[in-house]
């Protein structure tokens, strides 16, 4: 075809011209002399105009029975029209159809009334072109290549480590089980380990965007078993304020490209990444307990929030201190008991220089502070029931000169899910995975 094929946003700069254009059929509308065929591409709607004495008479057949959906393309002049959603129209000399699509459709496009979850799923594809969900996936995409940017710009080398592994290291429970020639193996739950043996090399500051796989039983809102981990580490910190700086910087980078970026397309998306705020205030684990009024030294003081938990406390501190976001600091050692590989503050054997970031009551990061020095790690280890042995790849890492260092991991989806403002995480994946699902 020796015509470029034009989006339907071009359109308005384009008339007079000839042109060739292509998309789903969305709708056609016979309307006595004048027909409708609009026509979705993955700028928008446009209008194909056909009139009753001017237009190719076989063309009102063709799409009197054409099923929407079906893909087609079309050849012809573009004129001008106020009254077409783009203020332009194309006048079709030719049109064909690139594919049909089946009747009837098992998921509407354009349905007012919303199908179920599962059913939107279960037809993803289908769902997929809806507007309101073509616009997360291009949220997803930008937040990607925002995050790229602004790692970048703080110096930091993107990395890629196995995924297939011989050990885990967030917890037994949640690991994949996979036949590694006739041997046991694990799919990565996080590149923890290879992202801390490389502080031991000179790349200093690492990160990387890749998925993670948990096996996590629980079928909430907010958990997936597949998802798009951003892990990042870096050598020489002085504390975990090193690290609270970087995710300062990392997110007011990220939140304002992709906010340029989804302004340029048009995206109302755009409205919904505030501006960010920083410093985010720090609230240590203690004093948040607090706020959620544990009782102070009750056994229940140091215990893991839950996710109502954390939900309040969201709202407490956005209260108290004016900020959607916070850094939630200091987790007491009793809920990092099974992380290993935190840091033990030296004073206060009962504290750790680890945190979270929470973003309106959810969780969007945790991290923190490593032990570097080896016998205190190896102790760890065993304190966490397992077999320094059986960690000689990693620990090696730690014989030959390792740095202070630390790092962190955001999880995507969920920024996702608050970004977009999605009740449920799953609706912010193309194709997400949980407990029951595996396909499409
Ligand atoms: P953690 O296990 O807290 O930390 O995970 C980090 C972030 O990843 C996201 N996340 C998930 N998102 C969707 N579904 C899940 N099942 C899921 N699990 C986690 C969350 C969470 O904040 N190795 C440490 C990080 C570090 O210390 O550097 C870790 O994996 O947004």
């Amino acid at each position: 075809m020796s015509t470029p094929r034009r989006l339907s946003r071009e359109l308005p700069s384009l008339v007079g011209q000839e042109v060739r254009v292509a998309g789903h059929l969305q709708d056609y509308r016979a309307l006595g002399g004048v027909s409708f065929a609009l026509v979705r591409d993955r700028a928008g709607l446009l209008q194909l105009t056909l009139k009753k004495g001017q237009s190719p008479e076989p063309l009102f057949e063709l799409f009197q029975n054409l099923p929407r959906e079906s893909v087609v393309q079309a050849e012809g002049q573009v004129l001008s029209n106020p009254r077409a959603k783009v203020g332009a129209e194309v006048s079709p000399r030719t049109v064909e159809v690139l594919s049909r699509a089946q009747v009837p459709l098992p998921l509407g496009v354009v349905d007012k009334v919303g199908a179920d979850l599962d059913t939107r799923l279960n037809h993803r594809v289908l769902d997929l072109r809806k507007t309101e969900n073509h616009q997360i996936a291009e949220l997803r995409g930008i937040l990607l290549w925002a995050l790229r940017e602004s790692f970048t710009e703080l110096g930091f080398t993107e990395v890629e480590t196995p995924k297939l592994l011989r050990q885990g290291a967030e917890g037994g429970a949640t690991m994949f089980q996979v036949d590694y020639f006739g041997k046991p193996a694990y799919l990565a739950q996080s590149p923890q380990l290879y992202k801390q043996m490389l502080m031991a090399t000179d790349l200093e500051r690492v990160f990387e965007i890749a998925p993670a796989f948990r096996a996590e039983p629980s079928d909430t809102n907010r958990h997936l078993t597949e998802f798009t981990s951003i892990d990042a580490e870096m050598a020489y910190i002085d504390g975990p304020q090193d690290l609270w700086e970087t995710v300062e910087r990392l997110v007011t980078g990220t939140f304002r490209r992709a906010k340029e970026r989804l302004t340029e397309r048009g995206s109302p998306i755009a409205a919904r990444i505030p501006e960010v705020r920083t410093p985010f205030p720090r609230v240590t684990f203690r004093e948040g307990a607090e706020l959620l009024g544990r009782e102070k030294g009750s056994p229940g003081f140091d215990a893991e929030m839950s996710s109502e938990d954390e939900k309040l406390l969201g709202t407490k501190v956005e209260e108290k201190h004016g900020n959607e976001f916070y850094l939630l600091t200091e987790f007491p050692t009793e809920v990092k008991k099974g992380t290993f590989y935190a840091m033990r503050q030296d004073a206060r054997p009962d504290l750790t220089n680890y945190f979270d970031f929470e973003f309106r009551g959810l969780e969007l990061l945790s991290g923190g502070q490593r032990e570097h020095r080896i016998e205190k790690l190896e102790a760890q280890i065993r304190a966490a029931g397992m077999d320094p042995a059986s960690f000689e790849g990693y620990l090696e890492a730690f014989r030959f000169g390792m740095p202070p260092h630390g790092g962190f991991a955001l999880g995507l989806d969920r920024i996702v899910q608050r970004l977009a403002g999605l009740n449920n995480i799953r609706e912010g994946r193309l194709f997400p995975r949980d407990r029951f699902r595996l396909e499409p």
